[in-house]
């Protein structure tokens, strides 16, 4: 009876999936340069807003984070220009174009089978009495869609402290998911939820994949730790029978007195 030839899997690690103009640096601004309410640059900020919001993209200056004079970087974001949520339901909405940042062709992202997705981006809560106002932050949600499915969302009323930037993240397993999902277009979606007239500031947007072992591989992973184990086991004077009869296999065709090989269960 041979169980594998096998040794532990080393998980993969995660690969990076574009996000265009991830740090909202495209269209540059001069310092205390805003954009609103115009779509532009990959991000679209209007065709999930509500009237009446402010959206889009601002170069801040030293009176909104201490660091930003210039082209400074806030403490915490990436580079000089963050984007803004400004009132609730200001949104901003990207569906993930791939390498060639056009949309709606093979390289465009989509849910894949068996992978592990974690959105990650920097959130910034301004300066009291910067020179856009004195607004609280209120409540950013984080969003990652498939189609028009959420997949995953966090929405956390808790700002990092004026003056600065915090990763926050959120991450789903697709195979958790209805698979009538993979092949569908991803989304990321950031709003302001709650508080009237609150600010959010966003940057550095970063989505990684991470392949996760299929079942297979985790039996496999598993009868390798086995074999790892009843090795040990038989260094310690038992034989791979003994060792076979304290775990959850079924033992056949095994003789009380046969012995392991390297790297195998053969009885
Ligand atoms: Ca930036
Ligand atoms: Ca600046
Ligand atoms: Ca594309």
């Amino acid at each position: 009876m041979i169980i594998a030839a096998v040794l532990p899997l080393a998980p993969t690690h995660g690969a990076p999936v574009v996000v265009s103009n991830h740090s909202f640096e495209f269209g540059q601004l001069p310092d205390g340069g805003v954009q609103n309410n115009t779509n532009g640059f990959v991000w679209d900020y209007n065709s999930q807003s509500t009237a009446g919001t402010l959206r889009g993209f601002y170069n801040p200056t030293a009176g909104h984070y201490a660091s930003a004079g210039g082209a400074g970087t806030p403490s915490g974001a990436d580079e000089d220009q963050v984007g803004f949520l400004f009132k609730t339901g200001a949104t901003a909405f990207q569906t993930l174009s791939g390498a060639d940042a056009i949309l709606g062709n093979a390289d465009d992202p989509v849910l894949t089978a068996g992978t592990q997705y974690t959105l990650t981006l920097a959130v910034g809560n301004r300066l009291a009495g910067n020179p856009s106002g004195n607004f609280p932050f209120g409540t950013l949600a984080i969003t990652l869609l498939a189609g028009s499915t959420v997949i995953a969302e966090d929405a956390t009323s808790t700002g990092p402290a004026p003056g600065q930037f915090v990763d926050r993240s959120i991450s789903v397993d697709s195979s958790t998911l209805s698979s009538a999902l993979y092949g569908q277009p991803l989304s990321l979606r950031f709003r302001q939820m709650a508080v009237a007239d609150s600010v959010a500031d966003i940057d550095n947007v970063r989505l990684y994949a991470t392949a996760v072992p299929e079942p297979s591989s985790v039996m496999l992973w598993s009868a390798g730790a086995l074999v790892l184990g009843m090795c040990r086991r038989r260094r310690m004077g038992q034989t791979a029978y003994q060792a076979l009869q304290q775990t959850n296999f079924i033992v056949t065709n095994c003789a009380p007195g046969s012995t392991l090989r390297a790297n195998e269960v053969r009885c």
